[in-house]
């Protein structure tokens, strides 16, 4: 159902063979530091100046806006696949997925995560505990251009149906094209992610934490009865995603202290008292060193730092996943 991505799919093949023969979280930093440096050998673009934002320029044509609620996803389960479910979203050529990495070398790590993870994010999704809504605009005549926004929705007033939970045009929407055959590409827009979710093995987080995300691409293809499906990706900051994602990790690890199975639980237990806190998590060296931003997408510019995927220093975490959505009426709100 899922729809892998094409053009997207880029140079990293070398790294990612050379990943494949490693196995283990302890072997885990090397390959990050693989793929991360990849990300991080910016090439010097060609402009000197940023990009304007496609989405804050007047749009060729009338737009109608319909809204879609993400009901699966598809988590990458190994190095491959992050690699497929993965965008190169700063224009160097290699894809930007270190958060899907880490996600699937969890899942392929443990025995039985996997299926827990992917049993976990189905029921946030299915029981509305997760309501990520797409928004997406196109034109009312024939033209190409689309957009798509990225909201989290809550049922506010509780009246059974869901609401945007922030004013539609409070975030720069993703640009592109949506092609007379449904394929959906566009890119360099803000979003929101449900970090949380996809780090919540155990499925046992009461509150989702969201991150901001810079960066939005989406690569899909609409269906004829207008369920949109393909590959969602972004920039993560990396302390809001360490944060987001520290105390469904302390959760899953503390499962795995003194087991004998995870040298990794082991050592996240730094007070030694039997679990894993948040705070033991978040201050990980092993953690903090896969926390390390390995995608460049903001740069100063005039003395201010804008949106410049390409230039700077690596300041983000790139993620990447499957996507199926379905049409969804959202109810009023008062925002
Ligand atoms: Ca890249
Ligand atoms: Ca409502
Ligand atoms: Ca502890």
């Amino acid at each position: 159902m899922m729809k892998q991505s094409h053009a997207n799919l880029v140079s990293v093949r070398k790294s990612s063979n050379n990943a494949q023969r490693l196995s283990g979280f302890d072997q885990l930093a090397a390959l990050c530091l693989v793929i991360g440096l990849c990300a991080c050998d910016v090439a010097p673009g060609a402009e000197t100046e940023p990009p304007a934002l496609a989405a804050l320029a007047q749009a060729p044509c009338e737009l109608w806006i319909r809204y879609y609620v993400i009901d699966e996803l598809e988590l990458p389960v190994d190095v491959e696949q992050a690699e497929q479910l993965g965008m190169d979203l700063d224009g160097d050529g290699d894809v930007d997925n270190n958060a899907g990495l880490v996600i699937a070398q969890i899942a392929s790590e443990y025995e039985g995560a996997r299926a827990q993870l992917s049993s976990s994010v189905e029921a946030s999704l299915t029981g509305h505990k997760v309501n990520w809504i797409l928004g997406l605009s196109r034109c009312t005549d024939n033209q190409t251009h689309a957009r798509v926004h990225l909201y989290e929705g809550a049922d506010t007033n509780r009246d059974g149906v869901l609401e945007l939970a922030i004013a539609i045009d409070s975030r720069v929407p993703a640009v592109g094209t949506l092609s007379n055959q449904g394929e959906l590409d566009v890119r360099d827009g803000e979003g929101i992610v449900p970090v949380s979710a996809l780090f919540d093995v155990l499925g046992v987080a009461d509150t989702v934490e969201w991150s901001p995300a810079r960066g939005l691409a989406l690569s899909a293809q609409l269906a004829q009865v207008e369920s949109l499906a393909g590959i969602l990706a972004a920039g993560l900051e990396p302390e809001m995603a360490v944060q987001a994602a520290a105390l469904p990790l302390a959760g899953f690890f503390s499962t795995l202290v003194g087991t004998g199975r995870s040298p990794l639980a082991d050592q996240l237990d730094h007070d030694g008292d039997g679990r894993v806190s948040g705070n033991e998590v978040r201050t990980n060296i092993v953690v903090r060193l896969f926390a390390m931003p390995a995608l460049a997408l903001m740069a100063k510019h005039n003395g201010q730092l804008v949106y410049w995927p390409g230039h700077g220093t690596p300041d983000y975490l790139g993620l990447g996943l499957g996507f199926h959505a379905t049409p969804v009426t959202l109810g009023n709100s008062d925002i």
